[in-house]
């Protein structure tokens, strides 16, 4: 599918993809072009946007999730496109540390929360109408494994990706008499440049010895695929949760290593 999807005015229809300088975001951003939608591309790191919206046809957005005036330029930049936003993907996440409540840094915790839950609500809620407007919105949230367990040290990750889940849950209610869909894609293990590199605060070693001996943990493009797929369904099916993990991970502990 290529660039047949277009609006009543011809045009393609917009998406916004969030954290789209790298890893899922950058993925998912290229998936959606393909698929035919003009993806604006926000995220903080401008350089890394600019490059991948020349590439794929899209549109820059400098954007960081937790700042009011950022969210607002981004509403703004919708409007002036004709305010009709058919896909919302709400990827911009992270982990920051893996340590137990013992000694957690309250200032980690909050930044989680900040990006994974806060960051979230925040472009929803300035997209909201522009997905209504749209008359066949989506919003896709990306959760995680996380989001479903428990695991030692993981407690601040854990908690805000439940919150992720929860709060999408919530807006599924609060919208079911409108033409928006909601929607969690949830990964497990996905083997990114970024994800494990930033939770260990740039500690290369560490970051790989999450996915050592591990055959094929997902990529990027894996979980792109499925959220494309989740947000390209007819209007009328909403795919509430989908969850995608490696072959190799049968539960968030219990991951088969060949090394
Ligand atoms: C990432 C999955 O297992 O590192 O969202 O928490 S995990």
């Amino acid at each position: 599918m290529s660039d047949e999807r277009t609006t009543s005015t011809g045009s393609r229809p917009l998406a916004v993809v969030t954290g789209a300088s790298s890893g899922i975001g950058e993925a998912t951003a290229r998936h959606l072009a393909a698929a035919g939608f003009h993806v604006l591309c926000a995220a903080r790191r401008t350089e890394r946007i600019e490059a991948l919206a020349a590439e794929i046809g899209g549109t820059a957005v400098a954007c960081d999730v937790t700042d009011d005036d950022a969210v607002a330029a981004l509403a703004a930049l919708v409007q002036e496109r004709g305010g009709e936003l058919a896909v919302l993907v709400n990827n911009a996440g992270g982990a920051f540390g893996l340590t137990p409540v013992a000694d957690a840094d309250p200032e980690q915790w909050r930044a989680m929360y900040d990006v994974n839950v806060i960051g979230l609500m925040r472009v929803t809620r300035a997209l909201l109408p522009a997905l209504i407007a749209s008359g066949a919105g989506v919003i896709c949230n990306v959760g995680s494994t996380a989001g479903r367990v428990a695991y030692e040290g993981g407690a601040g990750y854990t908690a805000a990706k439940h919150g992720t889940k929860v709060v999408t849950e919530t807006l599924r209610l609060e919208l079911f008499d409108q033409p928006v869909r909601v929607c969690e894609v949830a990964p497990g293990m996905v083997h990114t440049e970024e994800f494990s590199l930033v939770r260990f605060g740039g500690d290369q070693a560490k970051a790989d010895a999450v996915y050592a001996g591990v055959p094929d943990p997902l990529v990027a493009d894996d979980v792109a695929d499925a959220i494309t797929w989740v947000v390209t369904r007819p209007p009328h099916v909403n795919i509430d949760s989908l969850v995608i993990k490696p072959r190799a991970q049968a539960a968030q502990h219990k991951v088969h290593r060949i090394s």
